[in-house]
């Protein structure tokens, strides 16, 4: 399969506390019919896609937190969108809350090609705290909502390379990207869904579009790979959510960005082979890595 070819990134504006999941899915479908006409051959949705992003409130009961969660993938309401994808030949990434059989809960992401499922992933980095904190405008409560990921940092085989995904806190941490790279991914899918106001530190407000490009640029930087990450932005039950969903290339150059904070299509050409521009030189693992000296990474978390 040709190396070279479109990616998309899908924005999301606000998705409404009662808005139906068909509508969001009608919104994806509409922009991945966007994405298809301008050739791209994979769109990229963003964390949790399906709803409003729901950890910002305290949920006291499992009746109140259940509605949140998909207990089949694909299902009813999300059928749309595979069956649009198998239609069209467009391969997806699809962020949304997971309740197993056993019914345990995970941040998870999903790559759909040709109808299937062919990668998952559930969120390692898990953001915010775990009890009711008052003090905050809103809260952040992915602790209390999921359990740690289960699935390790996977690669995979998807349109004609390989492929991994993380959920956007993950893109805050070096060690993702540095395990998705180890793990040889050319292209990394992510969603997020980041409030412009951070409780903890508000006179960090200001840098949270700077952090935001930091963190993918740096991370497609130094393990030589392509990024292409899709925000839900805008508005959101009076909570600001940033934009700023972007495509990155193995250098670090942001190659395509979306302008506005609403629902928005970005589309890139990207060459998968300029990944070795960078895998092969500068950030040559096999050459270049120390990990003899590394030890204190992978030592156990001591509490503070
Ligand atoms: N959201 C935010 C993120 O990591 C956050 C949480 C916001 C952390 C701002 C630090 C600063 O982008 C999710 N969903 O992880």
């Amino acid at each position: 399969m040709e190396r070279r070819f479109v990616v998309a990134a899908a924005q999301l504006g606000p998705v409404g506390r009662e808005e139906p999941r068909e509508s969001a899915v009608a919104r994806m479908c509409a922009m991945m019919r966007q994405a298809r006409a301008r050739g791209a051959r994979i769109v990229t949705f963003p964390e949790l896609a399906l709803t409003t992003f729901f950890p910002r409130w305290y949920l006291d009961t499992p009746e109140a937190v259940a509605p949140w969660f998909e207990t089949a993938m694909p299902n009813a309401a999300v059928r749309p969108l595979f069956e649009l994808s198998a239609e069209l030949g467009v391969a997806f990434h699809l962020g949304y809350a997971e309740r197993t059989p056993e019914g345990r809960h995970f941040n998870t992401a999903i790559f759909v090609e040709a109808g299937r499922i062919v990668g998952k992933y559930r969120k390692i980095h898990l953001p915010g705290h775990r009890e009711n904190e008052p003090w905050r405008a809103f809260q952040h409560l992915e602790k209390r909502y999921f359990e740690k990921g289960d699935l390790g940092f996977p690669v995979f085989d998807g349109v004609g390379g390989r492929l991994g995904m993380c959920i956007c806190n993950d893109r805050r941490w070096p060690e993702t990207w540095r395990m998705l790279g180890l793990g040889g991914a050319e292209l990394v899918m992510l969603g997020y869904n980041t409030p412009l106001h951070y409780p903890p530190a508000p006179e960090h407000d200001h840098l949270q579009y700077f952090h935001n490009d930091l963190s993918l640029q740096a991370g497609a930087y130094q393990n030589g790979l392509w990024v292409v990450a899709a925000a839900k932005a805008g508005l959101e039950e009076g909570c600001e959510l940033i934009g700023g969903s972007a495509i990155v290339a193995p250098t670090g150059e942001v190659v395509a960005r979306a302008a506005t904070v609403g629902d928005e299509v970005i589309t890139a050409e990207i060459d998968l082979d300029r990944c070795a521009e960078i895998r092969r030189n500068i950030f040559n693992f096999a050459l270049h890595r120390q990990p003899q000296d590394y030890g204190l990474i992978t030592a156990p978390v001591t509490p503070d």
